[in-house]
C-alpha cells in the first residue's frame, strides 16, 4: 500500500502550501516523501535506460565539476558510493543505479529525484540505469523508490543536498575618468570600483560600450558609445551573473572643436597680425598654433569664436608654405585646418640696434631689430661703411652681428638682403668709454 494513501487529505493539503512556495524560491526545500509518493502513484514507468534532462547551471554557479555516484537499490534502501555525497551548486552529477541481481523484491525499484528529474524511472533487477543532471539550483532534494518494492517501499527515500556556490559580491563604481566626453563617443574611460567580474558589460545611459577590457577586479576600460544628445548619462557594470552597478554620472559633451575660417588669411613674417577664428566647439583655456607655433593674446570669445595674433613666420624657403591652423581644447580634443595662414615677408626694415654705442675697437656683439629678415638671400651689415662679422638671422625680425673696428664718431648702419637694402642714419655711435665717476655717499 502506497504511504500517501494513508494520509490522503494531509497529502493534498501539503501539496497546495508547499509546492507554489517551493517554486519561487532560491534554495530548495526537501519535499516531504509522503507528496512524493503522491505525486508519482500512478505513473506508468518502463525500465529502458533514461537519461534525465540535463538542467542548465544558471545564476552564480561555480565552474562546473564532473560528480560520479554509484547508487545500490535494494529492498529497502538506496546506498551511494562514494559517501558521504557532497554536490556543489553547478557540478555535472550523474547517478548509475543499480539493483543486485539477488535483490529481495520481485521486480526491482524504482527512482525518482525531485526537482532534477521529470519523470521516476523503474530499475530491474540485475540492470542499471544512468542519470544525468547539472546541479542548477541549491537545496534538499528528496529522491524516492516509485516502485512498490514490498511492506517497507514507503521507507525506501532519502534527500540529496547540493550546496549553493559562493555567491560573488556584487560590482560597485567609484569614479570613471575621465567623466565627460563627446557626444559623438569613441572615448576611452576608466571605471573604477570593486568586484568587477570577468566578461562584464557597460553600458552608457541606454547605449553598450565597446572594448571594453576587465583590467582587474577593480578596474574596467571602456570605449564610451555615441550618444543621441549631450547631458549626463548614468553608467552601469553588470557581472556575468547578472548583479550589476550603476554611476551617476558620464556627461556627454558636444562634440570636440572645428575650424570653418581663419581671417585675414595672411601676415607679416613679423607676427602680431590679429586673427580671427571661427568654427565651432571652442572651450575657455584653447590653444591656438599656426605651423605648430604657438599664437599669442589668444582670447575664447564663445564657442565658435577665437582671436589671436599670429607668432613669427618662417624665414626660410618654405615661407610661402600654407600653414596649418590648429586649436587645443583643454580636454585634449582638437581641430587642425591645414593650409589656412600664409605669411608674407614685409619690406626690409631696421627698426633698432642694441647696444647703439661701442667702441672704436669693434668686437661688440649687437642685436639689430627690424622686419623682413630672411635666410633665403645673403645678408650683411655695414656700420659706416665698414662690414660688420658674424652677421646671422636670427628669426624674421631680428639679425645679430659683431661691430667692425671705426673710427670715433656717428655712424649709419646698413643692412642688405640680396638686391635689398635699407638703411638706418645715425644709428651707431663709436665712443671711448665713458670715465667713471666715483659714487657720492
Ligand atoms: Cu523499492
Amino acid at each position: 500500500m502506497l504511504a500517501a494513501m494513508r494520509f490522503p487529505s494531509l497529502c493534498l493539503s501539503i501539496l497546495l502550501a508547499t509546492l507554489p512556495l517551493a517554486a519561487q524560491q532560491k534554495t530548495h526545500e526537501a519535499t516531504p516523501f509522503e507528496v512524493l509518493l503522491h505525486q508519482r502513484h500512478g505513473e506508468r514507468l518502463t525500465d529502458s535506460p533514461q537519461i534525465a534532462l540535463p538542467y542548465l547551471a544558471t545564476g552564480n554557479v561555480a565552474a562546473t565539476a564532473v560528480k560520479v555516484f554509484n547508487v545500490t537499490a535494494r529492498q529497502f534502501q538506496f546506498d551511494f558510493s562514494p559517501s558521504p555525497v557532497v554536490i556543489n551548486q553547478g557540478d555535472n552529477v550523474t547517478l548509475t543505479i543499480s539493483v543486485p541481481a539477488n535483490d529481495g523484491s520481485d521486480f526491482g525499484h524504482g527512482f525518482f529525484l525531485e526537482n532534477y528529474m521529470q519523470a521516476g524511472v523503474n530499475i530491474s533487477k540485475g540492470k542499471s540505469i544512468q542519470v544525468q543532471f547539472i546541479a542548477s539550483t541549491p537545496g534538499t532534494f528528496t529522491y524516492i523508490c516509485t516502485l512498490t518494492c514490498g511492506a517497507l517501499h514507503s521507507n525506501m527515500f532519502g534527500t540529496l543536498t547540493v550546496n549553493a556556490a559562493p555567491a560573488n559580491p556584487a560590482p560597485t563604481i567609484s569614479a570613471i575618468t575621465p567623466a565627460a566626453g563627446s557626444v559623438a563617443g569613441g572615448t576611452t574611460v576608466q571605471i573604477d570600483g570593486a568586484n568587477f567580474q570577468a566578461n562584464p558589460t557597460v553600458k552608457f545611459g541606454a547605449n553598450t560600450a565597446t572594448n571594453v577590457t576587465l583590467v582587474n577586479s577593480s578596474r574596467i576600460t571602456a570605449t564610451t558609445p555615441a550618444a543621441s544628445s549631450t547631458g549626463a548619462v548614468t553608467v552601469t557594470v553588470t557581472n556575468a551573473d547578472g548583479q550589476s552597478s550603476t554611476f551617476n554620472s558620464f556627461n556627454y559633451e558636444p562634440a570636440g572643436p572645428t575650424i570653418s575660417g581663419v581671417t585675414p588669411s595672411t601676415g607679416s613674417t613679423a607676427g602680431g597680425t590679429p586673427i580671427t577664428i571661427s568654427g565651432s566647439g571652442f572651450k575657455s583655456g584653447a590653444t591656438v598654433t599656426i605651423g605648430d607655433v604657438a599664437a599669442a593674446n589668444v582670447v575664447v570669445v564663445d564657442s565658435s569664436t577665437i582671436t589671436a595674433t599670429t607668432p613669427l613666420g618662417p624665414i626660410d624657403g618654405t615661407v610661402s608654405t600654407p600653414r596649418s591652423v590648429t586649436v587645443r581644447n583643454p580636454d585634449g580634443q582638437s581641430a587642425t585646418r591645414s593650409g589656412t595662414f600664409t605669411y608674407t615677408v614685409p619690406a626690409l626694415a631696421v627698426t633698432a640696434i642694441s647696444p647703439n654705442v661701442a667702441a672704436p675697437a669693434g668686437g661688440t656683439t649687437v642685436t639689430i631689430t627690424g622686419a623682413g629678415f630672411t635666410t633665403t638671400s645673403a645678408t650683411s651689415v655695414t656700420f659706416g661703411g665698414t662690414a660688420a662679422t658674424s652677421v646671422q638671422v636670427l628669426n624674421a625680425v631680428t639679425i645679430s652681428a659683431v661691430v667692425p673696428a671705426h673710427a670715433l664718431g656717428t655712424v649709419d648702419v646698413v643692412v642688405r638682403q640680396g638686391s635689398a637694402t635699407v638703411t638706418k642714419s645715425a644709428a651707431f655711435q663709436f665712443a671711448d668709454a665713458p670715465k667713471r665717476r666715483r659714487a657720492l655717499h
